[in-house]
């Protein structure tokens, strides 16, 4: 599904990378359907990027084309994320930048995931 100008899904993606294990990350959680690392460049003291093992470009993507089990796994590991974060009861802030218009870098779908702080209106 091409969307906002990110085209077909590009299996060179350096997200593609870090799950074939090509380039290292810094892992957080991984099951079948997620993988979840430290975001290379940190805005908040925790910033987590979650990403499903599937291939799909942006959120717009994954929403339309994912299997109801992909969508459902992969949204129960987001929340099981934030809790081995121990964010659960500080709270936390989840973001997908989808396109150009949010300036989306990455073109594989992902879930930023910023805690450890008070986080102010707007972030990222
Ligand atoms: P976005 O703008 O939503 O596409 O954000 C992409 C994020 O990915 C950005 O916060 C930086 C992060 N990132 C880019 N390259 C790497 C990488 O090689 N490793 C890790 N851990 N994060 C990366």
């Amino acid at each position: 599904m091409a969307v906002s100008g990110l085209g077909p899904y590009d299996p060179q993606n350096i997200f593609a990378k870090i799950l074939r294990g090509e380039i290292p990350c810094s892992k957080v959680f991984e099951d079948s359907f997620a993988l979840a690392f430290h975001d290379i460049a940190p805005k908040a003291p925790v910033h987590v990027l979650v990403i499903p093992k599937g291939p799909y470009v942006s959120y717009a993507d994954f929403s339309a084309t994912a299997s109801d089990a992909e969508i459902a796994g992969f949204t129960r590991a987001v929340g099981h994320v934030a809790t081995l974060l121990g964010l659960d009861e500080a709270g936390y802030r989840l973001l997908s930048n989808m396109g150009a218009a949010a300036g989306q870098e990455v073109p594989h779908f992902h879930v930023h995931l910023f805690g450890g702080v008070a986080l102010g209106p707007m972030l990222h």
